[in-house]
């Protein structure tokens, strides 16, 4: 039998993590044979919430769940992880400004660096799921010099899968018809989702649909708003498709990308569509062998350049920002 896979999961106790930590118990990350070991990092008012969801797991009898773990402090949680979700977060409170959000979460994000850094197996993977994700990917990845820094990385899958669902409801394919789907650049209303590569049934989308108007106008803000949406609709934020986002991400990172597609993933540009080296963009890439690589030699017409530049100037205000407090 092979020896467990070790992930770890912040905020385990919060709304997403009640969706996340049982499809991970079940198989669905890393299939029906391998065994997974759950380490579960919580803040310590909450642990006895954890404890509940924890009873929950143990109620499930999931035959691939080896084991699990639960505990506030990361040095102890990330003790040889093999891959660590980054899910807990501190929201933006009522009169919060931006650098205030920024700080607080770098006091999250640079201490779970550090620890990762010191602790977690070499074939360490991080995903950040806490918003603002990206840059606080970007500081747990600034705070851990000894970890590669492509195994850094931050979830735009969520906006990528309801970019493809929105353009299957449009033209009235099935998801499955829908491939080389881009969301560029932060996750965040400035995100930039790409019909200009995408296909339905082989066929360019942004052709088959031929109207500028509704993809400036309906399209793009309904995929970079859908959030705000769910949060009308449901009083509560996504937390179940975030949690599969997180799978799809997580699994799409260890079993690769299907032939001839690929996934949108936020990872340190190298420079990449004028993307300035070291922030953390979302880019489609293709995943092999575990190693991400960003698409290469994709025209970038007008519309979607201005596009990208926006949300890449926000990336870089926010790096900017949290430069200056000294986190990064
Ligand atoms: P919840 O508030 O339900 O849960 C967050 C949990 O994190 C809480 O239980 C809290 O105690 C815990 N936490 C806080 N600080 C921690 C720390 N230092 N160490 C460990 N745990 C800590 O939020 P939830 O709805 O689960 O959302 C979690 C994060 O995902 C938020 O930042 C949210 O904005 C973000 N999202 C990101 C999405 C994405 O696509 N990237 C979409 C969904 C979601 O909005």
């Amino acid at each position: 039998s092979t020896s467990p896979v070790k992930v770890a999961v912040t905020g385990a106790a919060g709304q997403i993590g009640y969706s996340l930590l049982f499809r991970i118990a079940s198989g669905s990350l890393f299939g029906a044979d391998t065994p997974v070991e759950l380490r579960l990092l919580e803040i310590t008012p909450a642990l006895k919430a954890l404890e509940g969801v924890v009873m929950e797991l143990d109620d499930c009898a999931f035959p691939t769940l080896a084991g699990v773990e639960i505990g506030d402090d990361p040095t102890k949680i990330f003790d040889g992880v093999n891959f660590a979700l980054l899910v807990g977060a501190r929201p933006r409170g009522p009169g919060m400004e931006r650098g205030d959000l920024l700080e607080a979460n770098g006091g999250i994000f640079a201490p779970q660096g550090k620890a990762l850094n010191e602790v977690a197996a070499d074939d360490i993977r991080v995903t950040v799921t806490g918003n603002p994700a990206n840059t606080n990917a970007l500081i747990a990845m600034s705070n851990a010099p000894d970890i590669p820094s492509e195994r850094f990385s931050a979830l735009t899958r969520l906006d990528h899968n309801r970019a493809i669902s929105q353009l299957a409801a449009k033209t009235g394919a099935a998801v499955t018809d829908i491939t080389h789907m881009t969301i560029w650049g932060n996750h965040s209303a400035t995100q930039y989702p790409d019909l200009f590569h995408a296909l339905v049934k082989g066929q360019n989308a942004a052709e088959l649909i031929n109207d500028e108007d509704w993809l400036a106008n309906t399209y793009i803000p309904t995929v970079a708003k859908r959030g705000a949406a769910i949060i009308d609709a449901r009083g509560a934020s996504s937390a179940a498709s975030a949690a599969s986002a997180t799978i799809d991400h997580a699994r799409t990172w260890a079993q690769g990308t299907p032939e001839g597609d690929w996934v949108s993933m936020s990872v340190r540009s190298d420079g990449s569509y004028g993307v300035p080296e070291g922030l953390i963009s979302s880019f489609p890439v293709t995943v092999e062998n575990g190693d991400w690589s960003i698409v290469q030699g994709l025209d970038i017409n007008e519309f979607s350049r201005t596009r990208i530049d926006a949300s890449v100037k926000e990336l870089g205000d926010e790096r900017d920002a949290v430069k200056g407090l000294g986190l990064i």
